[in-house]
């Protein structure tokens, strides 16, 4: 893979203290140690978790996308993720995912692949999720496949929680990884460290992915960063808040995914079931190859929950 990465500085907020990633991969398989961490920090980093073939195999295959749609710049390898900027600027708001980076035709292609939809059932995630869990895994069909670009409607994640987007339980997991190096420079996830113990956070109107930002408290310093390698992962409860940094290179694509775990015992809002774009599973099925993961969340014993649109509404926090 030709890696045009550079260590460019990332501008610093005030009054921000980082805090490197602990790697937690010798806690693996001691569930105890898992969760005890968990509670401390509010989210789990693991060093080289996936294994890099497969990252690399859907990379290839979301960057055949962009290729098709003529957004990827010629003369690199087919894991090479520059782009040509100004072609991409050329399609209109209206026709951007500006949650995901690219067209909305780009991302419903995405969709479609069956890659995409096969490494979030990775046995290595699911092992991890059965013993941070406790119990059998319910993994959302909902993935999210972000193409974070510098199309101009395209903005960096604001700090938010997952959970009123995603809402049933909190025990609900984000799993965060990049499909290839993701240097802090390139706009990787950080974490604000300790804030699952806040609760519900009061919210308001933002810029970028999700369309909400959390007001944070002047105490609430401290996030977590670092350059993530390939096959890195970074997973998290739904009350911990979490942001991207700022892309600071323009003709690079920032290609990773969100996918979401959680206990079969748990209560699930039916969104989470309904895949993330406006195609039916029966359209995003139609080109497969294999039938065993269509649907497979339909043989689990699953207890729904409605959704709660107040968790969405603007509000003052009180700090
Ligand atoms: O990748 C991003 O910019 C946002 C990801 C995110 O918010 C998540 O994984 O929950
Ligand atoms: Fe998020």
């Amino acid at each position: 893979m030709t890696s045009p990465l550079t260590s460019a500085p990332v501008p610093e907020s005030p009054g921000v203290r980082k805090v490197p990633f602990v790697d937690s991969t010798p806690l693996l398989g001691d569930a105890d140690a898992l969760r005890a961490r968990a509670a401390d920090d509010g989210f789990l980093f693991f060093k080289h978790f996936l294994p890099v073939a497969e990252l690399f195999a859907l990379r290839k295959d979301m960057l055949a996308v962009v290729e098709r749609h003529g957004w990827r710049q010629p003369g690199q390898d087919a894991l090479g993720g520059r782009i040509n900027l100004d072609a991409l600027n050329e399609v209109p708001e209206e026709k951007m995912r500006t949650d995901i980076g690219v067209s909305i035709a780009a991302y419903d292609d995405v969709q479609k692949l069956e890659s995409f939809h096969r490494l979030p059932h990775h046995p290595k995630l699911l092992a991890l999720y059965r013993t941070l869990f406790g119990s059998e895994v319910l993994v959302h069909p909902r993935h999210i496949g972000r193409m974070i670009t510098g199309h101009k409607a395209v903005f960096p994640t604001p700090p938010h929680q997952d959970f009123p987007l995603i809402q049933g339980t909190a025990a609900t997991w984000t799993c965060w990884f990049p499909l290839g190096d993701c240097p802090r420079s390139c706009g990787g996830l950080t974490i604000l460290k300790g804030s699952h113990r806040a609760g519900y956070i009061p919210i308001q109107p933002s810029k970028g992915a999700g369309g909400i930002a959390v007001s944070l408290c002047p105490w609430e310093t401290e996030w977590a960063e670092g350059d993530y390698e390939a096959g890195d992962i970074i997973t998290f409860p739904s009350h911990t808040v979490h942001k991207a940094l700022r892309c600071q290179h323009k003709d690079l694509i920032r290609l990773s995914l969100d996918v979401r775990y959680q206990s079969v015992n748990d209560v699930v809002e039916e969104k989470s079931l309904k895949p993330h774009c406006d195609l039916t599973w029966e359209q995003i099925y139609a080109g497969w190859s294999s039938d065993a993961l269509k649907y497979y969340w339909q043989r689990q014993p699953l207890t729904l929950t409605p959704w709660n649109d107040t968790y969405l509404q603007p509000s003052r926090r009180i700090c």
